[in-house]
């Protein structure tokens, strides 16, 4: 029975004998141009794919004008007779066309691209296209990525654990490689590709400079070689104190020319290995990291070091603006954009620096890092988190496309109305000329290698829309659920309403109405809103929802942290203003009486408990929805998602009793009507 490890990349028989009759009429032969590695994988997953779909074996041949053929070429490679009917003007590095071509009565389908990469993705869209059972009669698809990098965060350590991990151990198995390469590496890579992923940080950026010695190195350059045919660069985490802790060093001052030499030699033993490597990605000066801070050095300093000594080689540091620190106790949402936005210009042009899509943490919901669209001359990178830290692991069922897609869309206003963060990450908004998209791994050694199978709709959202930063999360939900399910329309419908939904459910019982970070410590699980007792002030809940006699939630107005300020000026008045915050922002922005009436005429403290009641209430509807969905689902995993979801039920009313009990505590008044007491 489907363990769910083939992903959305499953071949079921087409049952639809019409389409299948149609489909094998129009792929009578199959040509593909070109001998190397990556053609070899595109005929292989094309026999795989036309076997498991249409019962058909796959025999590549010659293109014969009198037979309808597929075709997959390079333009320079393609027949003679078909080059006429292509204008390949659109087409752009590693993004292809699909266009359905008659000539002579017979109708042809062509998949050109100018890199075998680029042959690749279109492929597997082609095959998507079979899959969801869609008319190929009039193809013409032009698809450029959107987005240059667009690369796996693992925060694997080598010991196999894997921090913020949900879905079992590492996959890179540092023991037996490079030797033994497990077929998983294989599977990971493919299923990447299918997706357009063409990077991948293969260790946690917490984690010790070990991947960079040689005994390591060697471990890399062995999957390195398994990712390469399917156009998956491998790039590493590089701790900021590797000189000393590995080097031998007595500093890692990134101006000392013996680190600086350190890192050169380093950097080049790399390349001699993978001569393809990515490059490096860096945690520094956050959360206890050594960084260049340590040096009385800037992160500029730090960054640039490494891109001079990248630059040679083609790779690019992507250095993360995730920094904070418990010297600035008024808010540490302000931190990054005041420590990176003064050296706007200043950076190399191979480096990227890579930003949580909110200013704080991965949380249910934040307004977009308003980093986005304030340095017109550096690439700032979107880092997503697909891994739910915050957002009930891989127990709960939440549909992350729709967060991404929230953040995406979002407008920061900073060349006018419609500068929207997707224009920032694809680089349109000011001609960036290297643009990328990383997301924290949610795979794992399980099985289904996401944990809960609906996890899979969220990294594939996340290579949908790093290929595509404008792609609907509407569009991938019902794309996900053909691939992996069935076409079915009496399943596709009801759940694809039921995960587009299921983001603001999962906010509502967790963090409605703006509230952020009260979480319980360290693991992030459950409720934790009273926690105060932690070392450091910004790590307490307290210090993010400030619930006292009076109200509820941070102030970051002009009243307040004046965080507002970071946003542009239409934003700033905007969110400042507690008459026109978006409710949905409201304690984020603002500290509010619990007598304060929103909206709907009832107060603040009324409109929690109602939030949080709903947040319950849609989680018992999510359970209807799919048991009704058992005809459609193997036993075995509606069984698996039925329990997750009275899980999550019952954690919903965790959620709303212990955050509605402890707040009431301020408060002091009566739960509203609509709510269901705690017991
Ligand atoms: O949210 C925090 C996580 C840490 C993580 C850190 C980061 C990798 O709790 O586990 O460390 O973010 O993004 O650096």
């Amino acid at each position: 029975q489907d363990n769910g490890y083939d992903l959305w990349l499953k071949y079921d028989k087409i049952e639809n004998q019409t389409i299948a009759k149609e489909y094998r009429d129009h792929l009578k032969s199959i040509v593909v141009q070109d001998a190397d590695e990556t053609t070899a994988i595109i005929k292989k997953e094309l026999s795989l794919a036309l076997k498991g779909l249409l019962g058909v074996a796959f025999e590549p041949s010659t293109f014969d004008s009198n037979i309808n053929a597929l075709v997959i070429s390079k333009p320079e490679n393609l027949p003679e007779d078909l080059k006429k009917s292509i204008n390949t003007t659109k087409l752009e590095k590693d993004g292809f066309m699909i266009k359905a071509v008659t000539l002579s009565d017979k109708m042809h389908t062509l998949i050109i691209a100018k890199t075998n990469s680029g042959l690749l993705y279109g492929t597997f869209h082609f095959i998507r296209q079979l899959q969801q059972q869609k008319n190929i009669k009039n193809l013409e698809i032009v698809d450029n990525p959107q987005v240059d990098l667009r690369v796996l965060n693992h925060w694997d350590n080598l010991d196999r654990s894997v921090e913020r991990g949900y879905a079992g151990f590492s996959i890179w198995n540092w023991h037996t490689l490079p030797d033994f390469i497990d077929q998983r590496y294989i599977d990971y890579a493919r299923a990447n590709a299918s997706i357009g992923i063409n990077g991948t940080v293969l260790t946690n950026v917490n984690s010790n400079a070990l991947i960079l010695t040689p005994l390591y190195l060697d471990k890399v350059k062995a999957l390195a070689e398994v990712f390469r045919p399917y156009g998956i660069k491998v790039y590493l985490t590089a701790r900021f104190s590797a000189p000393i802790e590995i080097g031998g060093l007595d500093t890692a001052d990134p101006l000392d020319p013996k680190v600086i030499n350190w890192w050169k030699t380093k950097t080049a033993e790399i390349y001699k290995l993978i001569p393809d490597f990515g490059g490096f990605l860096v945690k520094a000066n956050s959360e206890g990291q050594p960084g260049p801070q340590n040096y009385g050095r800037t992160h500029l300093d730090g960054a640039n070091m490494m891109a001079s000594i990248l630059k040679p080689h083609n790779g690019v540091v992507m250095w993360r603006a995730f920094v904070y620190s418990e010297h600035d106790p008024t808010d540490r949402a302000k931190q990054a954009y005041s420590e990176f936005i003064p050296d706007d210009g200043n950076y190399l042009d191979n480096v990227l620096i890579q930003v949580k899509n909110g200013a704080i943490d991965f949380q249910p919901r934040e307004p977009f890092h308003p980093m986005f669209g304030a340095m017109p001359k550096t690439p700032l990178m979107m880092e997503f988190q697909i891994t739910k830290e915050y957002l009930g692991f891989a127990t709960h069922l939440v549909f992350l496309p729709k967060l991404f897609e929230e953040v995406l869309q979002s407008d920061t206003y900073q060349k006018g109305e419609g500068s929207t963060v997707a224009k920032v990450i694809d680089g349109s908004l000011h001609n960036k000329k290297i643009t990328g998209m990383a997301g924290v791994a949610n795979i794992g050694t399980d099985f289904n290698w996401t944990g809960h199978l609906f996890g899979q709709a969220d990294l594939y959202g996340f290579g949908r829309l790093a290929w595509n930063p404008n792609l609907e999360s509407a569009t991938i939900a019902e794309e996900w659920l053909q691939l992996t399910f069935t076409t079915n329309k009496e399943f596709v419908e009801p759940i694809k309403k039921l995960l587009l939904n299921s983001r603001e459910t999962v906010v509502n019982y967790m963090n409605p109405l703006g509230l952020h970070h009260i979480f319980d410590t360290g693991h992030h699980y459950g409720p934790g809103p009273w926690v105060s007792n932690l070392s450091r002030p910004e790590w307490n809940p307290v210090y993010y929802h400030k619930a006292d006699d009076q109200g509820i939630g941070f102030d970051r107005s002009f009243t307040g942290s004046n965080a507002v300020d970071q946003y542009a000026p239409e934003l700033a008045k905007k969110f400042g203003n507690i008459e026109t915050c978006p409710e949905a922002y409201l304690l984020w922005f603002h500290h509010v009486p619990w007598e304060y009436k929103l909206k709907n005429g009832r107060t603040l403290w009324d409109n929690l408990g109602i939030k949080y009641q709903q947040g319950v209430d849609e989680v018992k509807g999510m359970i209807k929805t799919w048991e009704a969905m058992k005809p459609y689902v193997n036993s075995k995993q509606h069984k698996e998602v039925t329990m997750r979801l009275n899980i999550q039920l019952k954690e919903a009313i965790w959620w709303k009793d212990a955050c509605m009990s402890y707040f009431k505590t301020f408060s002091k008044m009566d739960y509203p009507m609509e709510m269901e007491k705690p017991t």
